[in-house]
């Protein structure tokens, strides 16, 4: 048992120290990551692109719900409620770690594309036998979506080390399209977009805010469009 964890038990990465909220869900994602994932290949990742997209959309009617003063923004306040609500228990500390961690326009307040990061990452952090059905928030589709975007990072995570490095990325799109020159560049292109904070490693949370931004969900968009 834990054979694969504990290899890179370097609290570190390149020299820079980790929030305490980092660490806990570095470890969350290994622990995700030695149950295994049921994703063969990035092509299947993006195939449930527009499934994933619109079950997210769907928080939108969760967020406007928590945004009391409706505002376009959940503030600590709000947010505070909304775990209440919830019945999600965090102390103070972790619940102003998670709004910093979360509120990178930081405008004091979770936009929407922040917000589904936010809840996600709850969904993370928040081990599955004691998470309450009220996360679901009247979506049962949620928990899945949450899921199915733990197992995407889980596939790409090859050394299971909770982040995503530069080689793992290019690593994932060969396999997919073995031979093509251009996939590489894809892979680093893609690898960029990802690793917003430029540190060579692709953090959960990064990637979640990424995949908002690739799904075309952006932190000041209106209603749907239609
Ligand atoms: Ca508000
Ligand atoms: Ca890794
Ligand atoms: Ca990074």
């Amino acid at each position: 048992m834990g054979g694969v964890i504990g290899k890179c038990d370097s609290p570190r990465r390149q020299g820079l120290p980790i929030s305490k909220l980092e660490a806990k869900m570095v470890e969350a994602m290994r622990r995700k990551a030695a149950e295994g994932t049921t994703v063969k290949s990035f092509n299947s990742i993006i195939m449930k692109f527009p499934k994933i997209d619109e079950n997210l959309r769907n928080v939108k009617t969760i967020f406007e719900q928590f945004d009391e003063d409706s505002n376009g923004s959940i503030d600590p306040e709000e947010l505070k409620h909304c775990f209440n609500k919830l019945q999600i228990s965090f102390t103070e500390e972790e619940v102003s770690d998670l709004f910093e961690a979360c509120d990178i326009s930081e405008t004091q307040g979770m936009k929407f594309n922040e917000f589904i990061v936010l809840l996600c990452l709850v969904y993370l952090l928040k081990e599955p036998a004691v998470l309450p059905a009220k996360l679901k928030l009247g979506l049962p589709q949620l928990e899945s979506t949450f899921e199915k975007l733990v197992n995407a990072f889980v596939f790409l995570d090859k050394n299971k080390d909770g982040y995503v490095s530069k080689y793992e990325m290019v690593q994932a799109i060969n396999e997919t399209t073995s031979g093509e020159r251009s996939s590489g560049r894809i892979a680093m292109r893609r690898f960029e977009e990802m690793d917003w904070d430029k540190n060579g490693m692709v953090s959960f949370k990064e990637f979640l805010f990424a995949f908002t931004h690739w799904v075309g969900i952006d932190a000041d968009e209106e209603e749907d469009e239609e």
